[in-house]
């Protein structure tokens, strides 16, 4: 049975999936969902996920969405090198507590993912307020997120959960990357952080490292009269929220 991933690259939790399926040589079928032109609103896709977010993976009528499950399913089936998710019961609580706390999305995506909106593909036609360089408000939950990432989670330690790249180092490299979709370099003046960044950008390989944030690092040349009006008015909304 094939096994289909639909996703978009500009999403973080999809970027992880393709790295993560590329590098373990899991055979896949590509269904690009493009985000910003609302693709995931249209009827075929609901037919896939009533959810209508990007990643879901398909097996024939087996689907399951959401990023985390999806990755630990991919472990599990293709029996993936096992620092991925060691069997340790500690180790994969630590893996899980990362994966849980980046997930909470009024915590750490909102933070990083937020600037990326406020600056990527929509930005000053439609939030005019919004002065450039960005506010402290919506600097604010990004820098409180980098700074609790950085103490409570990377330490001095090489990876999240010790001397080897885990999922966990994964899922966090492509979340942080995504302000630089809005020219914003996160690990300016963050020496440790940007050394763990090379770290895992190595492992994964520079190559395929770049070609899944390909799409995402060109997005500011998008033209923002093609954004789908619905998409348009989530990241809105999303940032009046951060900017309350
Ligand atoms: N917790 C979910 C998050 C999924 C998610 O929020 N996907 C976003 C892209 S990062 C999406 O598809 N958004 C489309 C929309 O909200 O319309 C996961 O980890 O898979």
């Amino acid at each position: 049975m094939s096994l289909e991933l639909y996703l978009d690259l500009i999403s973080p939790p999809c970027r992880a999936i393709y790295i993560f399926a590329k590098m373990n040589n899991i055979h896949f079928n590509y269904f690009a969902v493009n985000l910003l032109q609302g693709e995931q609103h249209s009827k075929e896709f609901e037919a896939i996920s009533i959810l209508r977010k990007v990643p879901v993976l398909r097996e024939g009528s087996f689907i399951l969405a959401e990023s985390v499950p999806i990755l630990l399913y991919l472990t599990r089936k293709f029996n993936t090198s096992i620092y991925w998710y060691p069997p340790d019961i500690h180790i994969q609580a630590s893996i899980d507590e990362y994966m849980a706390w980046q997930y909470e999305e009024k915590s750490c995506r909102l933070g990083w993912a937020g600037i990326s909106g406020s600056r990527g593909p929509c930005p000053c036609p439609f939030l005019p307020s919004l002065p450039l360089p960005f506010s402290l408000s919506l600097l604010t939950p990004m820098e409180t997120n980098t700074q609790l990432f950085c103490n409570h989670f990377l330490k001095d330690k090489p990876f999240l959960v010790g001397n080897v790249i885990s999922l966990a180092d994964l899922m966090a490299a492509v979340e942080l990357m995504q302000p630089s979709g809005a020219d914003f370099d996160i690990f300016l003046g963050r020496p440790k952080l940007h050394e763990w960044l090379l770290r895992v950008e190595e492992i994964v390989g520079h190559r395929l490292f770049q070609e899944a944030h390909e799409k995402l690092l060109t997005i500011r040349n998008w033209d923002v009269s093609i954004l789908d009006p619905s998409v348009r008015k989530k990241i809105l909304i999303m940032i009046e929220k951060m900017t309350k």
